[in-house]
């Protein structure tokens, strides 16, 4: 398969079991399992869910790992879905769609978001049941990048930050938590489901990969923002700069954003090529994740 053919087949396998592993909207309460599925199906690119089966299939093993896959992409979701709302970044568009908010209402809203959050660990720990070690560990490391030094801190130190002075500081520590770590963290989970996943220094290739991918994947996100559309983003643009957010364009300008984007992107491209395997999806991955347009 070529690198677009083997894409669409990761993307339709997530698509495929988003629908079939999860609570469907029949079950009681059934207007929060609609409000979860509203988003979880919305579509968005699946990036990390991706990068889960494509950072397994550079050793691939005995162990399927999908279950994985839906929880990075469940806790990316709830995370979305919270970010949307009006306490924070009051968004009326997501994903080409109106905000789960809008669509029902704002404690819905919410209880999907929380609800996303246990149903992620539910399937971790279920899904690798019968190795209670790796299961643990998937649990852990996903807890980790989900909780209060990374994505949550990422995110309430964007918050604080909203309107200030853009400082190097500030803006390394939002974008290496608030976006990095679940990136990162979704190529370890793959990697430690594949069958060279107690290789040490292998993690740590691995962990290196999935920082510097994290990092371009958020300048680019910088970029998109002032210069693509909200149609082609599924998303509010301009927004970064009307909520006065620190971005690397407000702080460097466009080309020189652009130029860290590549040089995040290159540094990935050579930890992957150090992690060996079979890596050619990846390092395409990391290349199309550069040029994406939304
Ligand atoms: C509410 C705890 C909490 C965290 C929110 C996800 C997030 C943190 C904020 C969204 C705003 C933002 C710019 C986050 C950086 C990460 C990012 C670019 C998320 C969007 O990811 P995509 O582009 O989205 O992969 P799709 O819809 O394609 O999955």
């Amino acid at each position: 398969m070529n690198f677009p053919e083997q894409l669409k087949f990761f993307q339709e396998r997530i698509e495929k079991h988003l629908k079939s592993d999860l609570p469907d909207s029949s079950q009681r309460p059934a207007r929060l399992h609609e409000a979860m599925n509203y988003s979880l199906q919305a579509g968005g690119k699946r990036l990390r869910p991706v990068l889960v089966l494509a950072c397994h299939d550079l050793f691939p093993g005995e162990n399927d790992p999908i279950q994985a896959a839906l929880a990075v992409e469940i806790i990316h979701t709830y995370s979305l879905i919270h970010d949307d709302l009006p306490a924070m970044d009051n968004s009326d568009l997501r994903r080409g769609v109106p905000t789960c908010h809008r669509k029902f209402d704002e404690s819905t809203a919410i209880l999907a978001g929380d609800a996303l959050i246990p149903l992620a660990f539910e399937l971790l720990a279920k899904g690798y049941i019968h190795q209670p070690e790796l299961a643990m560990q998937l649990v852990s490391l996903l807890a980790e990048a989900a909780g209060s030094q990374k994505l949550v801190g990422g995110q309430m130190e964007d918050l604080l930050a909203e309107g200030k002075c853009p400082d190097e500081d500030t803006l390394l520590f939002v974008h290496a938590n608030k976006t990095a770590a679940m990136i990162k963290v979704s190529l370890l989970l793959g990697f430690l489901l594949g069958k060279r996943g107690d290789d040490k220094e292998l993690f740590h290739l691995v962990s290196q990969a999935g920082q510097s991918l994290g990092l371009a994947f958020q300048a680019v996100d910088d970029l998109l923002d002032v210069t693509s559309t909200t149609e082609t983003l599924g998303k509010d643009a301009a927004h970064d700069k009307e909520a006065g957010k620190m971005t690397w364009v407000n702080m460097l300008g466009l080309s020189k954003a652009r130029d860290l984007a590549g040089e995040h992107t290159q540094q990935a491209l050579r930890s992957i090529k150090n992690i060996g395997g079979d890596n050619q999806f990846l390092l395409e991955l990391a290349e199309y994740m550069l040029r994406r347009k939304n």
